[in-house]
């Protein structure tokens, strides 16, 4: 790391102490500004790199709720404002056991990036709580978010702070939470809240957008060697929101998908997945992935390790962060993988991606590869500000096309900056000289 960058990382590891996935997140970035402010010195000044790496605004609160027979919980609820440069904060909200603040401020600061990287007026934010919904009835789960946004509200708004979905927050979550807003408010704010309901202020494709966007991130990578995903066997991790629509872009596309898993274990299904079966499993019955295998003959179960050891063309991590190592890059690799995209925000741990661009296989991290959820959020808030609705065809083909302008505008950055090919530095360089430009025309603030 240059010195300049490397004293801007030390400060925040010893401000935001133990909180290793934001330190990671924050040292991906500062590692890939190097040629940036070399050729840029005016990035590096104005404490610009200081006031990036910390977020505008920190909310943390008690998240009190009571189940089912009757026993009183405490959770704890994070919104972490990062910057407002581009919009209003936009980022999803995270439901699951290992949230903390570290979690958050690492996805609120990914999100950032991403954000810029669309070329839509979207802030960067996050939130979420250590809330587990696995295993709780539709009333528990309605209460814990009635009780979430009852603070939440105090702090969100269509032109101040949009959250959505995440890991543990899907459809029926946004529900619950948009109604207890409407409520406290007394208001109709459609844009304070995307990944909603068709019927009530969600935009088409929204649910499909994360998985299609990667799934097309990874073809266009492809295109520029000449080659496409048709054909390709495809190892997916995660079963979730991510997953099951890479799942489906990518069968569109003539690949076959022969992987997925939860946090139980991992399918390998060789005849290439089932989607409507994986669908009626996740979607309708919120099951885990052996209610799969039990109904799939040929499937096959496997608890122990993840995807990442069968051998296969394309690899697209779907799950959760840090859940590709040096391990399953060595034999992804060795297997002759030579594409990886990410759906999910920062699969691959550092060392996997520095053994991926050794080899010099085509490698997307998510902040370029995954953005085409946010990107359709915004389109979702587009449409409630318009009070209008596009259908299904018109919202994909604005994510086709804000897809293949992040692809390259990454591809275009990386070559400026002297790397071709190198999509870590392009998506990097290309998201942070979006947000640099604005924070630098509006002063000191
Ligand atoms: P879902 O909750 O729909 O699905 C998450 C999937 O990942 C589940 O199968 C879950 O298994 C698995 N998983 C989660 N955490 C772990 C873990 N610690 N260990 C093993 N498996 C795990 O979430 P999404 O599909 O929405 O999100 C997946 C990833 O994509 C996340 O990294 C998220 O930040 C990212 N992302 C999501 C976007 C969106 O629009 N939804 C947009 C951009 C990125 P189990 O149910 O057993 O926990
Ligand atoms: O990580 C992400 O980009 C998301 N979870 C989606 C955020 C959003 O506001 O749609």
């Amino acid at each position: 790391m240059q010195d300049v960058v490397e004293k801007v990382y030390e400060q925040v590891v010893a401000r935001n102490r133990g909180e290793a996935e934001f330190h990671q997140a924050v040292r991906e970035v500062l590692e890939s500004l190097g040629p940036v402010i070399s050729k840029h010195p005016h990035y590096a000044e104005d404490g610009l790199l200081e006031r990036i790496v910390e977020p505008e605004r920190q909310i943390m609160f008690r998240v009190p709720w009571v189940d089912d027979a009757g026993a009183v919980h405490v959770n704890r609820g994070f919104r972490i404002e990062f910057n407002s440069a581009l919009g209003p904060y936009k980022g999803g909200l995270r439901f699951h056991p290992s949230v903390n603040a570290g979690i958050i401020k690492f996805l609120g600061f990914e999100q950032i990036f991403k954000n810029a990287l669309t070329g839509q007026g979207i802030g960067g934010g996050k939130g979420g709580s250590d809330f587990d919904p696995h295993g709780r009835s539709d009333a528990e789960v309605m209460r814990f978010c009635q009780s979430f946004m009852t603070e939440l509200s105090r702090h969100i708004g269509p032109n101040t702070d949009v959250p959505a979905g995440d890991i543990g927050v899907g459809g029926r979550e946004i529900g619950y939470l948009f109604g207890q807003y409407k409520r406290l408010r007394n208001s109709y704010d459609a844009g304070v809240l995307t990944g909603k309901g068709l019927a009530w202020g969600g935009s088409l494709a929204r649910t499909e957008a994360t998985g299609y966007g990667t799934v097309l991130f990874a073809q266009s990578m492809l295109a520029t060697k000449g080659d496409s995903l048709e054909g390709k066997k495809i190892a997916v991790s995660g079963a979730g929101n991510v997953a099951i629509y890479a799942i489906e872009k990518a069968q569109q596309l003539g690949a076959k998908p022969i992987t997925f898993s939860d946090s139980s274990g991992y399918v390998v299904d060789e005849a290439g997945v089932d989607l409507e079966l994986l669908k009626q499993v996740k979607e309708v019955e919120r099951g885990r992935v052996a209610d799969y295998v039990a109904r799939r003959p040929g499937a096959r179960l496997v608890t122990e390790g993840r995807p990442w050891d069968v051998p296969v063309d394309v690899a697209l991590p779907c799950a959760t962060q840090n859940e590709l190592d040096a391990d399953s890059a060595a034999s992804l690799l060795r297997n002759g993988c030579a594409v990886v995209a990410e759906g999910a925000n920062m699969p691959c741990t550092p060392e996997a991606i520095e053994a991926f661009q050794a080899a010099g296989i085509l490698y997307a991290p998510g902040k370029a590869s995954n953005a085409g959820g946010v990107a359709t959020s915004a389109l979702e808030m587009e449409q409630n500000a318009g009070r209008t609705r596009w259908d299904f065809a018109t919202a994909e083909a604005k994510l086709t096309g804000i897809m293949a302008d992040i692809h390259d505008s990454c591809v275009e950055a990386a070559e400026t900056y002297g790397r071709p090919g190198d999509y870590v530095l392009g998506a990097n360089a290309a998201g942070f000289t979006r947000v640099a430009d604005v924070m630098i025309a509006h002063g000191i603030v």
